[in-house]
């Protein structure tokens, strides 16, 4: 199978290309490299250093013997897509390639702007290009939990069978995301799902949860293979933050009660999901939703478990939160397809977070503490004057 990984120089398209090499799937990574720009926009790093992704690609022919093709520009330029599609002609796509930070969002309407036009046109130009080249190309779109909210009803996988006067239809489920990067996502969904309907492509949307961990097989394999590790109050989500905080002695910042409660699930699974995912394709026209997450902890639970599993003392601190989202709430989401279709999860242990405070000690003199705090404010609405985007960093 053919495999175009959009997104493939980030945190998870990295060590899916190489996990699909391994398994003889025939991959391409494409990626504008902006996220490696949001670095320098933010003044922070990736905590584990990484390499240019044309030495990724290198370091890993030697090592495998195996090719991964690279295309370097941006989705939202719809030749550059197209000319894309023609040239590798892919059986499958797997779109992780997003503006993915909540707080990236929500820094001022520039950022919220940016987020937008940068995913949802993204994801619609490479739903005209599939549409274009070959409608029968699987797509498999990341999407997130987070598009669903904390309904105070259970979460069900994408659909939900509504009986309203006396008549009944399996619809949409209702949608209440907390930031404009998650309304990013519900828009893709939305839009997703109409091409489907439309021109009869075939589509998965992934509704991933909280990702933690960093190795894989693969990406173990040599250093200058390693994908990146966000720690920073922007782009660090909360269970690799907390394993950084736990490791350094600074404290666990959970923010408000802690009792938000989230889908999370390991690196590993989302590998595993996305394979699972490309072998059981969607019918033509079918527009399918998994949900991908393997356990739900709230964040006093999450800081707990991290507390209990690195050695010594640490302060969990409640910090104001700078984010608008219910701190009480219920939370029981389905997610049993991917499991009916094989999924074997890793899931959370003492033994999974204290390898991944290894890693953390081994790159700890790269932490740069003044990148912890959070300083994102949803209740800001900051208009600064400016360009609509703030970040067209290559010239596509
Ligand atoms: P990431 O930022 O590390 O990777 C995304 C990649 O996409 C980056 O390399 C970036 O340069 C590239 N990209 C962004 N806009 C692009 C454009 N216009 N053209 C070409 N390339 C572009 O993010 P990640 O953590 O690997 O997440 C991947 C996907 O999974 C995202 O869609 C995200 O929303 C979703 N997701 C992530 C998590 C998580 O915990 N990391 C959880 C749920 C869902
Ligand atoms: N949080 C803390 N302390 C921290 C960081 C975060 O308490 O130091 C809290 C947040 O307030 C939030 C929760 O932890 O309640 C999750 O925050 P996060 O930054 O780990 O994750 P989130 O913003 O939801 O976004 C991440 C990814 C995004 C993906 C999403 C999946 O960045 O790409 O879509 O997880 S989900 O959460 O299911 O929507």
């Amino acid at each position: 199978m053919r495999v175009l990984i959009l997104g493939g120089d980030g945190y998870l398209g990295w060590p899916t290309a190489l996990f699909l090499s391994a398994r003889g799937y025939d991959v391409a990574v494409l990626d504008n490299l902006v996220r490696r720009a949001y670095d320098d926009e933010l003044a922070t790093s990736s905590l584990v250093p990484i390499t240019e992704l044309g030495t990724r690609v290198e370091v890993w022919r030697r090592a495998s013997g195996l090719t991964i093709t690279p295309f370097v520009g941006d989705l939202t330029n719809a030749a550059f897509v197209n000319r894309v599609l023609d040239d590798f002609a892919p059986d499958s796509v797997v779109h992780f390639g997003e503006q993915r930070s909540a707080p990236y969002s929500m820094i001022d309407r520039a950022h919220a702007v940016y987020t937008q036009v940068n995913n949802v046109v993204g994801t619609l130009n490479v739903l005209y290009s599939i549409a274009h080249t070959n409608p029968a190309i699987h797509l498999v779109k990341l999407g997130t939990m987070g598009e669903y909210g904390t309904p105070n009803i259970d979460i069900e996988e994408g659909f939900i069978e509504i009986s309203h006067k006396g008549r009944t239809d399996l619809l949409p489920f209702p949608k209440q995301p907390g930031s404009f990067y998650h309304l990013s996502k519900v828009h893709d969904s939305h839009n997703i799902m109409f091409a489907c309907r439309t021109w009869g492509l075939r589509a998965t949307d992934l509704n991933q949860g909280i990702v933690y961990g960093h190795e894989t097989d693969e990406t173990a394999l040599h250093p200058d293979l390693a994908t990146r590790f966000d720690y920073d109050g922007v782009f660090g989500t909360v269970l690799n933050r907390f394993v950084v905080q736990a490791v350094i002695g600074h404290p666990l910042t959970v923010y408000g009660k802690g009792n938000q409660t989230r889908g999370m699930l390991n690196i590993r699974d989302t590998l595993a999901c996305v394979e699972i995912a490309l072998l059981n394709p969607a019918a033509a026209g079918e527009y399918r939703v998994f949900n991908q997450f393997t356990e739900s902890f709230s964040l006093n639970e999450t800081a707990e478990l991290i507390a209990a599993a690195i050695p010594g003392d640490h302060e969990i601190q409640h910090l104001s939160d700078p984010r608008i989202e219910a701190e009480d709430h219920h939370y029981r989401a389905a997610h049993t397809k991917l499991v009916d279709l094989g999924l074997k999860p890793h899931l959370l242990s003492a033994a999974v977070i204290r390898d991944l405070a290894s890693v953390v000690a081994l790159h700890c003199d790269r932490i740069d503490v003044s990148v912890m705090l959070p300083d994102v404010d949803w209740r800001a609405a900051a208009d600064v004057a400016g360009p609509a985007a703030p970040f067209i960093p290559f010239e596509v």
